[in-house]
């Protein structure tokens, strides 16, 4: 059914529309849509807008970066059906890496998100090549490229599951999450969170890389050694909190 563009919850409904039928076409797992659903209430809460803390930390998250001798962009089944032009245009811009990294992984879709980031127009997609094993984590969800993830040193993880961001941050990565949830084990445990949702944050931090792309490295480093993400996570649950009593 085409939904009405007057219907005031249009955009929302686009956006599940669009991941259902990513599902069909085997893109998006069957929990994807799970995880959207999570994501949308926070998203609900947050007033469906950027804040001023997931602005600054998009800015620390570009900074990082273009501070980075290998950055990877590690993206799921979600994450390409709902921004693959984003994705390719900030890897592109930083420049970085582009690595298809599943939770549920196939073959099947494995092959079929690098073609959908091929069809939009990325260069190179890794992860097919399952050349290394993150450790510490069980079965097919630890598999990635040794020349992508394996060895990168900041890795960019929107909508990542809170076991496999521990075992990057275990190996000494610098893991930028974006998760609507201020709550998840990813936001608290990833030394940079965007609590926003990756439609918002993927610009914006591109955004910021134009800005910051001239600085010197330690002009980088400097944004980078002020963030503090545990302070951030209590201004964001403060402000869902003030917006809520201010919504009854
Ligand atoms: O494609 P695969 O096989 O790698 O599977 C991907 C999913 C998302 C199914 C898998 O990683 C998963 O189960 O994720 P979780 O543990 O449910 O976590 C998803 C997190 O992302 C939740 O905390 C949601 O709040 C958050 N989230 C969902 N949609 C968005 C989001 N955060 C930002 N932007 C969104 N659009």
């Amino acid at each position: 059914m085409p939904i009405p563009k007057s219907h005031p919850r249009y955009l929302s409904l686009k956006i599940r529309k669009q991941l259902v039928e990513a599902m069909e076409k085997g893109l998006v797992h069957e929990t994807g849509l799970i995880a959207h659903g999570r994501g949308e209430a926070f998203d609900y809460l947050l007033g469906e807008q950027t804040i001023s803390v997931a602005n600054a930390a998009s800015r620390v998250a570009a900074a990082a970066l273009l501070y980075a001798t290998h950055p990877v962009i590690s993206v799921n089944g979600n994450v390409v059906s709902l921004c693959a032009d984003e994705c390719i245009s900030l890897a592109n811009a930083i420049p970085a890496t582009l690595e298809v990294n599943l939770f549920h992984r196939t073959n099947d879709r494995m092959v079929a998100l690098a073609q959908e980031l091929y069809k939009h127009g990325a260069k190179e997609v890794l992860g097919k090549k399952a050349s290394a094993h993150i450790p510490g984590l069980e079965h097919d969800r630890g598999l990635c490229d040794r020349k992508g993830i394996f060895s990168a040193d900041v890795v960019l993880v929107p909508l990542e599951d809170g076991d496999r961001c521990h075992a990057l941050a275990s190996m000494g990565k610098y893991v930028i999450a974006i998760d609507l949830n201020p709550l998840s084990r990813t936001a608290k445990t990833a030394p940079l969170t965007i609590v926003d949702n990756v439609t918002r944050a993927l610009p914006l931090i591109e955004q910021w890389a134009d800005q910051l792309k001239r600085k010197r490295k330690d002009e980088l480093k400097a944004i980078i050694n002020q963030w503090d993400n545990i302070q951030m996570l209590g201004e964001v649950r403060s402000f869902i909190s003030k917006r809520l009593n201010s919504l009854v």
